[in-house]
């Protein structure tokens, strides 16, 4: 059956571009390497056309496809299975920017295009993208909408959710829905690009997308300051949406076990405190004066330190050292991958709660599971903590994981769910929370996803076991 399937494919995108042979440990490993799959080949098609007709000729042969971006992701959802018989449908080809309108402040590109280069190629055109995360280097506009992916400005822009105008999709049997609009008003009955953003590849491919622009801030500061504690750090969040009210536009926290793996792993990078409990790194960006700008957040920065919610603080002067303090904060989950294998959760609880639940949390962590290493640091700013399990020092990660990463999720998602949060921010569900979303999720809404899969993708063929 395969055979006559890859030969199709091979007609429709052309031979070069369907692997199979060699090392595919770049499409085939997850980026956490937590695991590793065996496709039945790898199909990089160069247009919308292309992935139609790839889609089609699985969906007539029942062959499952993985829609890949970046292969960023966290949660296992961009790799194919052991079983070698899933194509990975890989839109690494398909990177062009199709149309910046600039009245109507939107960019039209492709889904294949990397985070960075949208950034660049709207900045050089005047406009600001605000989407910004540390895997921007790889990671694909595809893949972050179909993750709705979040980062480091949410706070003020939103998530990839809120920054999306249309899409162009290709369904599970192959057709091609363009709703490339551009539109701010539409109601013309159920929103598909909703649905479609945050599918995670489970109901169709994102083959393009309208995404809006910002005017370019005229002042951009950033400052890292010590906290005494995690409550001091969400107080000073409070204090800074009075202080810069519309212009705060990153608030990330991170814990001391935290900074130290950077230390530790990256010795060319400076850390500014190695011994606070918790740093915080805040931004403003704005329209108005410089003088007026720097002043506000001088006085901020004052006023936190008079109150006792700061102990220090380093203000950027310029645009390197800005970008080295958001290097900082950058470079902990590779600093955690080069520690070792790790459990990760990425979670969601109220901001005014965060302090609370991170103590009980801890504390039944510690009981547990003594000598676990917590890494806690995320996107305080929006209430998303990156609440990471690293194992105790000189155990075996790989033994660690299989004998404790069962229960460490049900400790930590049973204390998520008494905080009335969410078991996955930003990362998403792919399969390695599919269980959990099984446990958690309220079953009317569970009820729904599965009756709205099952409607767009009744042969089940677009990244099965993902998500549900
Ligand atoms: P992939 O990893 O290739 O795919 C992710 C999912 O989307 C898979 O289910 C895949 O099947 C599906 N998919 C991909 N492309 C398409 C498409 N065109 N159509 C349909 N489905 C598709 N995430 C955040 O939210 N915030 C962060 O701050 C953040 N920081 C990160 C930092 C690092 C160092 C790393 C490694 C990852 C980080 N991530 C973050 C996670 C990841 O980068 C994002 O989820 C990103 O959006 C994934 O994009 P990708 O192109 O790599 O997608
Ligand atoms: C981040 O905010 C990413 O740096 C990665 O979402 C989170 O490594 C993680 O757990
Ligand atoms: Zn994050």
């Amino acid at each position: 059956m395969s055979l006559p399937l890859l030969a199709k494919l091979r007609q429709i995108v052309g031979e070069t571009h369907v692997l199979k042979e060699g090392d595919l440990s770049h499409w085939e490993l997850d980026w956490r390497r937590r695991e590793r799959g065996k496709a039945l080949a790898v199909v990089r098609p160069a247009n919308t056309a292309e992935v139609a007709a790839v889609v089609k000729a699985c969906a007539m042969a029942e062959v499952s496809i993985v829609p890949q971006g970046g292969n960023t992701g966290m949660v296992v959802g961009s790799t194919p299975d052991a079983s070698g018989t899933q194509i990975v449908l890989s839109l690494q080809r398909m990177q062009v920017l199709r149309q910046l309108d600039a009245a109507n402040m939107t960019i039209t590109l492709d889904a294949g295009c990397i985070l960075q280069n949208v950034q660049l190629a709207c900045q050089q055109a005047g406009f600001l993208f605000p989407l910004r995360m540390a895997s921007e280097g790889s990671c694909t506009i595809g893949g972050n909408l179909a993750t709705n992916a979040g980062g480091t400005q949410v706070l003020r822009y939103g998530n990839t959710r809120e920054l999306c105008l249309g899409l162009e999709v290709v369904t599970p049997q192959g057709d091609i829905w363009d709703g490339l609009t551009g539109l701010r008003k539409d109601n013309t009955g159920y929103d598909l690009r909703h649905l479609l953003i945050g599918s995670e590849g489970t109901l169709g491919i994102i083959t393009a997308a309208v995404m809006r622009l910002y005017p370019l801030p005229t002042v951009q500061l950033t400052a890292m300051a010590a906290v005494p504690s995690l409550k001091a750090a969400v107080a000073l969040l409070g204090l800074a949406h009075q202080h810069l009210t519309a212009g705060l536009t990153g608030f990330e926290v991170m814990n001391q076990f935290a900074l130290s793996l950077v230390v530790k792993h990256f010795a060319q990078v400076h850390v500014p405190f190695t011994a606070s409990p918790y740093c915080v790194v805040l931004e403003n960006s704005d329209h108005e004066s410089d003088a007026h700008a720097i002043s506000r957040f001088e006085s901020l920065m004052q006023t936190a330190i008079n109150q006792g919610l700061v102990n220090d603080a380093v203000i950027a002067q310029n645009i390197t050292q800005a970008r080295s303090l958001w290097h900082v904060r950058e470079s902990i989950p590779l600093a955690q991958a080069v520690e070792g294998l790790n459990i990760k959760h990425d979670i969601s609880i109220a901001v005014s709660r965060i302090p609370d639940f991170v103590h009980h949390t801890q504390a039944l962590l510690e009981k547990h599971h003594p000598g676990v290493r917590l890494v806690n640091y995320g996107h305080l700013g929006d209430g998303n903590l990156h609440f990471n399990v690293q194992a105790p020092e000189h155990e075996n990660a790989a033994d660690f994981l299989t004998e404790r990463e069962a229960d460490i999720n049900t400790l930590v998602y049973d204390a998520v769910a008494q905080f009335n949060g969410s078991i996955s921010a930003e990362h998403g569900i792919g399969s390695l929370k599919r269980g959990k979303l099984a446990h958690y999720k309220p079953a009317t809404a569970l009820s729904m996803m599965h009756a709205i899969k099952h409607a767009l993708d009744p042969l089940g063929t677009m990244n099965p076991r993902r998500v549900l």
